[in-house]
């Protein structure tokens, strides 16, 4: 990789990705985008960003051309519960946006990151110890065009050459870029809840148990898997990917360890809760372990006590 696009850099993902590639790869090779006029406090101001809607072919393809990219990580999505709500729109930016992508890296000679999900998998798959090659029949618009999208970018690999790779991510708990309409929102958002008030109104019901990771760990899986050697990736796109599996009620208690006063209720979300128990409880990430070496780093009680440092830091800063 020398210059990297990244596409959604102002998203949950994004905007902790662009960071971490600058730093590795310098801030002039990587070339922020986002729907966004301006990257916003999200990015650095001073670095290289170019307002992008990833359903303008022309645009992307002259921001590739202009910076000469070899390597584009497309995080641009509608999530979980947004597309739900909006489906043709949500078809429009995931599915049209990933064959925008996956043309240009054809024509320009890109790798291509593309991020699956849990998502991708339905009430069919088998629930625990989900296996890397298993039934997907998601129901749930975001779901299908992730499982679209991890066809189409093995089809753009085996019949056009196209560098593909790809992660099926769990729940990410970040800190530094709120998510934006997911299922799995609500384990974010309880640290701003539990910092702020000491209680929170959670949406799923407390035994909901889903696969989670910390942001870093998710960073670094998608840099470790672009950097890896692609003559030893069997399963491309896209690996499963985990570092936990947690119930809200697992994560309230570990948020009450350190605020003891932290009090959680359940006031659940019909249209979220048939979403979190349409997907699996736990993935098998053997493949991503044998074939490119991935390991999560950070566990529940290591990510709460990280977490509820960087948003007291957050909110009482300023
Ligand atoms: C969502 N955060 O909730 C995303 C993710 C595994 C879930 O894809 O839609």
């Amino acid at each position: 990789m020398n210059k990297i696009l990244v596409i959604g850099a102002t998203g949950q993902i994004g905007v902790e990705l662009t960071a971490a590639l600058r730093s590795r790869y310098g801030a002039d090779n990587v070339v922020a985008t986002g729907f966004n006029q301006s990257p916003g406090d999200a990015l650095v101001k001073s670095d290289p960003y170019c307002h992008l809607d990833v359903r303008n072919a022309a645009a992307l393809d002259r921001i590739v051309e202009e910076y000469r990219c070899d390597t584009i990580f497309h995080l641009a999505a509608l999530l979980s519960a947004v597309a739900e709500e909006k489906p043709q729109l949500a078809w429009d930016i995931n599915m049209n946006g990933l064959i925008h992508v996956l043309e240009t890296a054809r024509m320009h000679r890109c790798a291509v990151f593309f991020p699956s999900s849990i998502g991708a998998f339905g009430p069919e798959t088998p629930a625990l110890d989900t296996p890397q090659v298993t039934v997907q029949r998601p129901t749930t618009l975001y779901g299908i065009t992730k499982v679209a999208g991890e066809l189409l970018c093995d089809y753009y690999c085996h019949r056009f050459g196209v560098d593909t790779r790809g992660l099926r991510y769990p729940g990410l708990v970040s800190s530094k870029a709120l998510p934006g309409g997911g299922t799995t929102d609500y384990a974010v958002d309880i640290f701003y809840a539990a910092v702020a008030s000491q209680h929170y109104d959670c949406y799923l019901r407390a035994d909901t148990r889903l696969d989670m990771m910390y942001m870093p760990d998710a960073i670094r899986a998608a840099v470790r898997l672009m950097e890896a050697d692609g003559s030893a990736l069997r399963h491309r796109n896209a690996y499963n990917v985990t570092a936990m599996s947690f119930t809200p009620e697992q994560l309230a208690a570990e948020i009450q360890k350190h605020i003891p006063g932290f009090r959680i209720r359940y006031k659940v979300d019909p249209a979220r809760q048939a979403i979190a128990d349409s997907w699996p409880r736990h993935m098998n990430d053997e493949a991503a372990r044998v074939e490119w070496g991935w390991r999560a780093e950070y566990d529940l009680p290591v990510m709460v006590k990280d977490m509820l440092e960087q948003i007291e830091l957050k909110l009482h800063k300023g």
